[in-house]
């Protein structure tokens, strides 16, 4: 299989982190696959329409895109029971479409600034995404750690590696201020072996 690749997405990171933990690294080679919405990679449309990244290209299907759908796709294909049943599936999924939530808002945050001429920014907007990132970091502290200490699943890969962007983007924001435990859950995932090895280059 052929992944569509950028070492600096969050959403690349997300099947990554996939990738190590159920052991199916080497069933992917990678493909750099550089773009933003102004200046898509050439030819990546005839993969993914959308045009982003990741999009994972197989050699007996269509090519899946979105990284909920690679991921749910990997773990299957795994038998890895990262997307649990019953009730903490659904806490799982809700968990995942959180991370993916906080990364859209910061990607937003950081294309604006390196998209948008100066002089046409809207600081508003960039506050408001921000809004959001706090308001999902402060629900994950009140009333999800013990969700996200519990076995290993996408839901806490999202997190993860949303809250690794939000540090690689927006650090100075300052996203563990009032979140103690967060912070804490977010120190000992960053230490995975998974996580150590896709951080994006400095
Ligand atoms: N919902 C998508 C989002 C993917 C996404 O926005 N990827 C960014 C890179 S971090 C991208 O390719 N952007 C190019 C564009 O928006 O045209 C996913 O989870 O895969």
């Amino acid at each position: 299989m052929k992944l569509y690749h950028s070492p600096t997405s969050p959403y690349v990171r997300k099947v990554m982190v996939v990738l190590y933990e159920t052991g199916q690294l080497e069933d992917v080679t990678l493909e750099a696959t550089s773009g933003t919405p102004l200046a898509p990679a050439a030819g990546f449309v005839a993969k993914n329409p959308l045009t982003k990244v990741p999009a994972l290209e197989r050699p007996d299907g269509c090519t899946l895109y979105d990284s909920r759908v690679i991921c749910r796709f990997l773990d299957a294909r795994a038998k890895a029971g990262l997307y649990p049943q019953g009730a903490r599936g659904w806490e799982t999924l809700t968990l995942e479409a959180t991370g993916d939530g906080i990364t859209d808002a910061a990607l937003l945050m950081t294309y604006e600034a390196r998209l948008r001429p100066e002089g046409q920014r809207m600081d508003a907007f960039v506050d408001a995404q921000w809004a959001k990132i706090e308001n999902a970091c402060a629900a994950l502290n009140a009333r999800w750690i013990s969700h996200l200490s519990g076995p290993l699943d996408t839901g806490q890969i999202a997190v993860g590696c949303a809250l690794a962007y939000v540090d690689f983007r927006h650090e100075a924001r300052g996203w563990r201020n009032g979140n103690d435990a967060l912070a804490a859950w977010y120190a000992g995932f960053a230490e995975r072996e998974s996580m150590r090895a896709t951080a994006p280059p400095a």
